[in-house]
Order: C-alpha cells, then structure tokens, then sequence
C-alpha cells in the first residue's frame, strides 16, 4: 500500500460524505475554509473573551518532559499574559497553554457563535447539548501539544478560530516508531528528532500541514498528533464515537488503556450502543472534561 505524506483537502463536505470517505475509511482530512461562513466567525479574539468573562477562573498547562504542570488564573491574567509576551520581541518565559477548556459550559452565550454548528457530522447521540463536548485551545504563538493520541481513542473533529497551527500527524500504524511513554504519550520531537536516540522514528510517515483560521480537521481515534501554534490561537474540538470507534476502545482495556479512561468509553458505549439517554450517562462522564492524563 502507498502511504500518502499529505493529508486531503476538501472545500465542502456533506455528511454522508464526510462519514463515508473518511470516518469509515478512519482517514484525516481537512475541510478548508470551512466555517468562516459562521455568522459570528470574526468576532472571535481573546480581547471578546476577556470583555464577556474576565473574572473567569481558567486553568493552563506547562508541558515538561516529566509532567504537566497546572496554573490557575482569571481569563483577564490570561489574556494580559498572552498580549505582553506577543508584544516581547524576545520571545522567552512562554505563557502556559490553556488546554481543554470547556468553555461553552463555562460561558453559554458563545454557542451562538459557532452557527450553523456541524450537527450531522456527529452521530445522533451526541446532538442534545453537543456543546457540552467541546474543549478549547487557547495559547500564545509557539505553544505546544507534544506528540500523543486522543487518550479515549475517540474521533476528533478540530475547529480553528484564530490564528494558524502546525500540526505533524502519524497513523496509529506508527505508534510502533515514535517511542511510547505511558498510555498515549510518545517521546519522538517530530519537529527536531533524535534519530540516534529513536531510530525507528526513520520507518515513520508524518504527515504535515498548516491548519488556517476557518479550517476544519478530522483525525481518526488513535491518530499521532503534534502541535505547534504559529500566532496566539483560539482552537477547539470535539472527541466522539461511533459504535464502532467505542467498542474497539473498550476492547484497549487489555492493551494498558487505564482503569479511568475504560470507565468512560463504558459510558459512552452504554449511550452509542445500548442506547442509554445522554441525559443519563453525561452526569458520570462530566468529569471527562476535567481529566489531566
Ligand atoms: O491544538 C492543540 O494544541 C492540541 C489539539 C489536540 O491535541 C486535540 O485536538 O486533541
Ligand atoms: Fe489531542
């Protein structure tokens, strides 16, 4: 098989499209361009989140080789510490990343802002308060999210407000030549590896691309991905499954998936398989959005 070192673009995709060439063929695509018809896509800047919320507690992250560190601030701190850094010209001491934020329950009235919402992307579970399934992004120019997978082996769909992102990706395929550490962690630097310290990484395929404000990815549950912000950049996603998709991950629980992350995709799978209400199985999975791993 010939293994492509491109990702697809497309310009538009209908659902049954984007369901069929991609989510069952488990391939990313970018769907360029794509949401810059939303009614309020321009409005979006860290200056409107720090005028509708500035007292908001938020937390954000500093990755390190050996953990991640929690920093707990208001949206206003934040924000002033992402503007005075773009304004250094000596680009140190970057700000923390502000990472998995769920913050259309934490400010409700930016759902109106994300109109018309991609729905029939996502299967029919997910559609009652999907909001509540989204986690933002939300960084200065070069943050980063090192080289990892979605921890619940779920699908992704990746919307991209404001500036532009560097993302490196690699099939699950290559999981084998980037060097794991812990469940979904991988210690190759795609942007600067160490090949004598990681040979394998030589058999591996990254995949490159520039991801725009207004773009749309999808990556595929178990997909590699590395992250590097080029601007100050507002980003969020939504982790799903299928049926399919949940009942593989459940099936990881013998493959080291830890006893937390197998509590969830239970959940999920008594809701896309057993048919259990969101209504029900979102009180327990809730704290998902929370989860540091
Ligand atoms: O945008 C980022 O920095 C990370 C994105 C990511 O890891 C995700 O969408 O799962
Ligand atoms: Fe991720």
């Amino acid at each position: 098989m010939i293994i492509s070192n491109e990702i697809e673009r497309r310009y538009k995709l209908s659902s049954n499209e984007f369901n069929s060439n991609y989510v069952d063929c488990e391939k990313p695509v970018i769907i360029s361009g794509a949401i810059k018809s939303w009614n309020s896509f321009d409005k979006w800047s860290l200056e409107y989140l720090k005028d509708l919320s500035p007292a908001l507690n938020i937390y954000a992250k500093k990755f390190s080789n050996k953990k991640i560190e929690l920093c707990r601030l208001t949206m206003q701190e934040y924000v002033n510490l992402i503007n005075n850094y773009e304004k250094n010209d000596q680009k140190t001491d970057s700000p923390p990343y502000c990472h998995d934020l769920p913050l259309f329950s934490l400010i409700p009235s930016l759902i109106k802002d994300v109109q018309p919402f991609p729905l029939d992307y996502l299967p029919k579970w997910y559609r009652y308060k999907w909001w509540r399934y989204c986690q933002f992004f939300i960084g200065a120019s070069n943050s980063l999210t090192p080289l990892h997978f979605d921890c619940l082996l779920t699908n992704n769909i990746f919307f991209q407000l404001v500036g532009r992102k560097q993302f490196t990706i690699l099939l699950p395929r290559d999981a084998k030549n980037c060097y794991r550490k812990g469940w979904r962690w991988f210690l190759v630097d795609p942007e600067n590896p160490d090949f004598n310290k990681y040979p394998e990484y030589r058999n591996a395929k990254p995949i490159k691309f520039i991801v725009n404000p207004g773009d749309i990815v999808y990556m595929p549950p178990g997909t590699l991905h590395h992250v590097r912000s080029l601007d100050m950049s507002i980003s969020f996603n939504i982790d799903w499954h299928t049926q399919k998709s949940s009942l593989r991950a459940l099936a990881a629980m013998t493959k080291g998936m830890p006893v937390q992350n197998c509590y969830y995709n239970f959940l999920l799978t008594m809701g896309l398989v057993l048919k259990v209400p969101p209504q029900i199985i979102f009180k327990f999975y809730k704290s998902y959005l929370n989860y540091v791993s």
